[in-house]
């Protein structure tokens, strides 16, 4: 098998990182291509728990080459700690290969995502606060620094000089800030250089001379479908491409290389931040889903809004990524429901509407058409093999593979490595 990509196919937080770290015993690279430490992935191994932000996935995996590709922005400072982080805790990280074309995050960065939500009050879009947005924009406004940039002291001060031009006079005059001084910027980032220079490479060159030789490199994104900023529910969505197309732009490997792509599904829905969310729960039920599924944002605690599942959201990732299969999580946190309701489609202005809405209005307008499936009580986290489960939640998961347009090849019933049910 070439190259594989695992991507969200609802707003992020499906169980990526396990699902990851899952695979990382059968894969040889495991890259990052989109995103920042806005991601948040928890890995449980044993009795240990991990909670990864820029770091793949893949690094808890000893076999296996964890990667930064050039598509991600990375947080030099974030970087450091993660790896001391895991390096304290006996993780082996000398593998790790960063893209020198990745763009770095910078203090003002960070500074200009934190007064933009502020100035946007009410319309803001809830972001993780680390500077993504702001990042991603000078990257396309071509005012970005690159990994490769810390190593031109001289190109890098030309750079972040420029990248400050606008953003002072826009600090001072709209959001009466201080100006940010270019030497102070340049003196912190190449702080960093040296120590990350070891992990520095061209990991597009790396990645494909991999696969000429027949490794198995796994694509995995962060956030999710709907959160992506062409695909997703724009405004309200991250920067980057968390979706399958991002996935070849973002690492530097061309799409005939890949031959499957993985949907994360979780078996009901969540959300972090604002934004259109049709079948939100703002009752005790929403607040069980929250409590039993720890539904907490692993990078900023922020509670996750949750809702019933919704099924044109998961035919919409099958068709945008071209999905081959899913992998269902969760399914252990809807155990105890008599029934359990199912977005099979939308009602919009009087009209049902059985695929996602491509105009937002609409899409804020949808309200959730809901089929009742019936529930199981049994504990389903020690099922081992899809006999094993009670035949309501066998109904369940069959009705939801029906509705999604993929097949469903593994089901989560417990957030540890073992606790997953293989089909084939
Ligand atoms: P940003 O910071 O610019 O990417 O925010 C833009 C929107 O994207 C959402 N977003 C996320 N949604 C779910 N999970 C994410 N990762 C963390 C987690 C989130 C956390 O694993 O829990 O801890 O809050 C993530 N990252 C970005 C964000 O909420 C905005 O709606
Ligand atoms: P990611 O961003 O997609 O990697 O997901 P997060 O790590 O942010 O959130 C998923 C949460 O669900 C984590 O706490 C996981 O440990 C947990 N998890 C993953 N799969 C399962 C599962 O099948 N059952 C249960 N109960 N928890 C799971
Ligand atoms: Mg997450």
């Amino acid at each position: 098998m070439p190259a594989l990509v695992l991507l969200g196919a609802q707003w992020g937080d499906e169980g990526k990182g396990k699902a990851t770290d899952l695979l990382g015993g059968s894969v040889d690279y495991v890259v990052r291509y989109q995103g920042g430490n806005n991601a948040g992935h928890t890995v449980v191994v044993g009795d240990q728990k991990y909670a990864l932000h820029l770091l793949p996935s893949g690094i808890l995996s000893p076999g296996c080459v964890p990667v930064i590709g050039n598509g991600v922005v990375v947080d030099p400072a974030v970087l450091l700690s993660e790896l001391s982080g895991l390096n304290e805790r006996g993780v082996d990280t000398s593998k790790l290969l960063i893209s020198g074309n990745a763009h770095l995050i910078t203090p003002y960065n960070v500074t200009m995502d934190k007064v933009t939500e502020r100035f946007l009050g009410k319309r803001k879009i809830g972001t993780t606060g680390r500077g993504i947005g702001p990042t991603y924009a000078d990257k396309i406004n071509r005012t970005g620094i690159r990994v490769q940039d810390l190593y031109d002291e001289s190109i890098l001060l030309q750079k972040v000089e420029a990248a400050l031009d606008m953003k002072n006079q826009m600090l001072a005059k709209i959001f009466n800030r201080r100006a940010i001084e270019a030497d102070q910027i340049v003196e912190e980032m190449l702080g960093y250089a040296e120590q990350i220079k070891p992990y520095v490479t061209d990991t597009s060159l790396i990645l494909n001379e991999a696969l000429d030789a027949d490794k198995v490199v796994l694509l995995e994104g962060g956030q999710g479908t709907l959160l992506d900023v062409d695909h997703g529910t724009y405004p309200f969505v991250t920067s980057s491409n968390p979706t399958a197309g991002g996935a070849s732009t973002g690492s530097g490997i061309g799409p005939t290389k890949i031959s499957r792509v993985i949907g994360i599904l979780k078996a009901y829905t969540t959300r972090v931040g604002a934004g259109p969310f049709p079948t939100e729960l703002l009752d005790d039920d929403g607040e069980a889903l929250r409590r039993i599924g720890g539904e907490r944002g692993v990078t900023t605690g922020r509670d996750r809004r949750c809702g019933w599942f919704d099924a044109p959201i998961a035919r919409y990732a099958t068709r945008v990524n071209g999905l081959t299969d899913f992998f269902l999580t969760k399914l252990d946190v809807l155990t105890g429901w008599e029934r359990i309701p199912v977005c099979v489609a939308y009602e919009i202005d009087g009209r049902r509407v059985e695929e996602l809405p491509y105009n937002q209005t609409d899409f804020h307008h949808a309200k959730p058409v809901y089929e009742y499936l019936p529930g199981w009580s049994e504990d389903i986290t020690k099922a081992t093999t899809f006999d094993e489960l009670p035949k309501n939640a066998q109904g369940y998961v069959k009705a939801l593979e029906e509705m999604s347009g993929a097949p469903i090849s593994a089901i989560g019933v417990g957030p540890g490595r073992t606790e997953t049910i293989q089909i084939n």
